[in-house]
């Protein structure tokens, strides 16, 4: 029996979506870091085994929308809930769901699997769930993908939606951009890197070398100063995280520059920034 079918992740930010995604891939499709928020667009991993073809929608952590980049990626978890076979439901094991997070698990509409995350850690909370897993173990995420089997539609041939060597739906540019990003939010402190976008600008592969430029957006003219760092020291460790990133994933030498310019209140305007698909 062959398996397939697209499957939501969705929770609120930090429940731990993108990094279970990722562990289910086993390649780095979606970034991940402390901060919620993390997540804007929706994210394709493929699961490609012998017997399933599991497509994964990664989404935006479910929040209250402050300003048109919320509301575009509350919007694309709409998107996503609309179109899948499947939910899976993420809840901080660590944590239990207020009645706002109770009411909106019961207003899923589609087939759902609730699944507590970070099971790894001390101090977990009893709540009514499917399955406890770890991303970071590896615990239970076998069992995940079997109860999830289960839900999906069954062929008596294999049933590719994607061609079977792919493991998303985002460009190698995409991937970048986000790396830049994930290193951003992982360098920096408090508001600023949630008003960063990253955008790259110039993307020419050679034969050996392949020579990539990125815009790092950010929303005040202080930012900027405190992103490139002492002496460009911050830029620096930004700019090397990513080019190592960026060789593995091409194969190839890189060669990438960094810049950081300011456009003021771009949360508020995402369109603007034509390289971001927003
Ligand atoms: N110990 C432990 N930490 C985890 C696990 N899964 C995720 N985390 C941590 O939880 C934090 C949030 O993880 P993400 O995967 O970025 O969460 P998310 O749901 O995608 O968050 P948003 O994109 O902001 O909605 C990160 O610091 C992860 O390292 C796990 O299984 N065990
Ligand atoms: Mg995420």
């Amino acid at each position: 029996m062959f398996y397939s079918g697209y499957v939501a992740l969705i929770g609120k930010p930090n429940a731990g979506k993108s990094s279970l995604i990722n562990a289910l891939v086993g390649e780095k499709v979606s970034i991940i870091s402390q901060k919620p928020q993390t997540t804007r667009e929706n994210i394709l991993g493929i699961v490609n085994k012998k017997d399933c073809q599991i497509i994964f929608v990664d989404t935006p952590g479910v929040h209250h929308s402050k300003n048109n980049l919320d509301k575009i990626m509350m919007k694309n978890v709409r998107s996503a809930l609309a179109g899948v076979d499947l939910v899976v439901y993420l809840i901080d094991g660590t944590t239990l769901p207020d009645d706002e997070e109770r009411e909106y698990i019961d207003h899923i509409e589609c087939e759902k699997i609730i699944a507590r995350t970070k099971s790894d850690l001390s101090g977990q909370k009893d709540f009514e769930s499917n399955i406890s897993i770890s991303s970071k173990t590896g615990e239970n995420l076998e069992e995940l993908l079997n109860l999830i089997k289960e839900k999906l539609n069954q062929y008596q041939k294999p049933y590719y939606i994607f061609s079977p060597d792919e493991y998303t739906d985002k460009s190698v540019k995409y991937l970048i951009a986000e790396e830049v990003r994930e290193n951003c939010l992982n360098n920096l402190n408090k508001e600023i890197p949630h008003g960063i976008a990253v955008e790259v600008i110039r993307f020419l592969e050679e034969e050996e070398i392949v020579y990539i430029d990125c815009d790092i957006v950010c929303e005040q003219e202080s930012h900027k100063g405190i992103i490139i760092g002492k002496g460009g020291t911050g830029l620096k460790k930004i700019g090397m995280n990513t080019r190592k990133f960026a060789e593995n994933l091409l194969g190839k030498k890189v060669m990438l520059k960094i810049f950081v310019k300011v456009e003021k209140d771009w949360r508020n305007k995402p369109q603007k920034l034509k390289n971001l698909g927003y």
